[in-house]
């Protein structure tokens, strides 16, 4: 059995690969290789592929690659084609949107035309993915649950270098690609528009990241205290009786008064995890849209004194 190969089990056994349930209504026909590698047996399942690639795989992947040639490309040429430059410099390398002159038009390429061709090719690969995650599930018969927690991200994707560009009517709003130039950008966005602290929406969405972070480890912590007891293995826990799943609800209502359920653990993971993306998204097109300094949106709605002197003093150092 080719089953349960993950951190707990000291010895790996490789039977016939497991190539899955029959496809149905599928294009094209995924791969049947496979092969099984110790160090990932180690981390989770041994077995790697079969992989489906699929149209929309490939064509993501064409894609992204032409993004990522353009950025690296752009990047390059701006330490004058220096190979040890653009190692030692890659970090501080960027490709930024064009200047707030030029509007929506289309640029030359050398002042934002370039970073307009990278975005169309790495929204057009992130999209084409999502059709895949999509369209994979659907094949296999399940949810379509991780194609919308995509979704979500790509929501605050979109808004950050698409929508909320379109709505202030200039690309020069969007984000550079680079490292450290994307961190510039996200610290400048925040004084721009007044600090993004006073943001309810930023608010929120720092809520359901800290939130993820702790259920995440409530949850995993959960699962592993009862592994003993076989406690990963989640369908034997719902039809048995006596079962490391009843210890762990237990372990819960002894010390907070109540659980979540095995199903509905997930849910609370899940909409955690995919609000953060949806509140953080609404907060960034609301921003210069709608509210031009947070502020003062701060001080109007009474979350923040609008005189200084107001604030509690700050201890003199000892
Ligand atoms: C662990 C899953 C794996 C994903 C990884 C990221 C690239 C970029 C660069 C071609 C958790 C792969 C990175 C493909 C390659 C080029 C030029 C996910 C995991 C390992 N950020 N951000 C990072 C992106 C924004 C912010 C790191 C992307 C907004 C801050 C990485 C986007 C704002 C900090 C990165 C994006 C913002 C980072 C680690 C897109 C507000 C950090 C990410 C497409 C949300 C941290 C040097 C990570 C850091 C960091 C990628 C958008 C803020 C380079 C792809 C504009 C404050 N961001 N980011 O682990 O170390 O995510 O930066 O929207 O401190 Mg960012
Ligand atoms: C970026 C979704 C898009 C990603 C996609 C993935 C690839 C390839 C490939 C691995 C992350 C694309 C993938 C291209 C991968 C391979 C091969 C999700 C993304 C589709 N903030 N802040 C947030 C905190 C401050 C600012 C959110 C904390 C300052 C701006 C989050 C603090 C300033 C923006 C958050 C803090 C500031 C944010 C992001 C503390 C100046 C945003 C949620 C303690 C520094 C973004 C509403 C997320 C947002 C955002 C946390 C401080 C600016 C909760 C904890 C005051 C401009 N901040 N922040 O899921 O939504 O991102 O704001 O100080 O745009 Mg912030």
């Amino acid at each position: 059995m080719a089953y349960y190969q993950n951190i707990f089990t000291k010895v790996q056994v490789h039977g016939e690969p497991d190539l899955g349930v029959p496809l149905t209504d599928s294009a094209s026909d995924r791969g049947t290789a496979t092969t099984s590698n110790y160090w990932l047996g180690k981390f989770g399942d041994a077995q790697i592929g079969p992989i489906y690639l699929g149209w929309t795989g490939l064509t993501s992947i064409v894609c992204g690659i032409i993004a990522i040639e353009i950025i690296g490309l752009n990047m390059w040429a701006s330490v004058n084609w220096d190979p040890v430059q653009f190692v030692r410099k890659l970090f501080w390398l960027t490709l930024d949107p064009p200047k707030p002159e030029y509007g929506l038009s289309i640029p030359p390429l050398a002042e934002g035309g370039w970073w307009l061709m990278a975005g169309f090719f790495l929204t057009t690969s992130i999209l084409l993915w999502w059709v895949r995650t999509y369209r994979r599930a659907r094949a296999l018969g399940m949810g379509t649950h991780v194609a919308w927690a995509f979704a979500a991200a790509i929501w605050l994707y979109l808004v950050l270098g698409f929508i909320r560009p379109l709505m202030m009517g200039s690309w020069s709003e969007a984000v550079p690609f680079g490292i450290f130039s994307h961190l510039d950008w996200t610290q400048n966005f925040s004084i721009r528009y007044g600090n993004l602290f006073y943001n309810p929406f930023h608010a929120l969405s720092i809520a359901f990241l800290y939130g993820s972070a702790l259920l995440f480890a409530m949850h995993a912590g959960t699962i592993l205290a009862v592994s003993r007891y076989g406690g990963e293995r989640e369908i034997e826990q719902i039809t048995d009786r006596g079962t490391a799943s009843e210890r762990a609800a237990l372990f819960w209502r002894w010390t907070m008064g109540f659980n979540a359920t095995m199903e509905s653990i997930h849910r609370w993971a899940y909409w955690f995890a995919i609000l953060c993306p949806i509140t953080g998204g609404i907060g960034i097109l609301l921003t210069g849209t709608v509210v031009d300094n947070w502020y003062e949106w701060g001080v109007k709605h009474l979350i923040v004194p609008a005189d200084p002197n107001q604030w509690p003093a700050t201890p003199p150092p000892v």
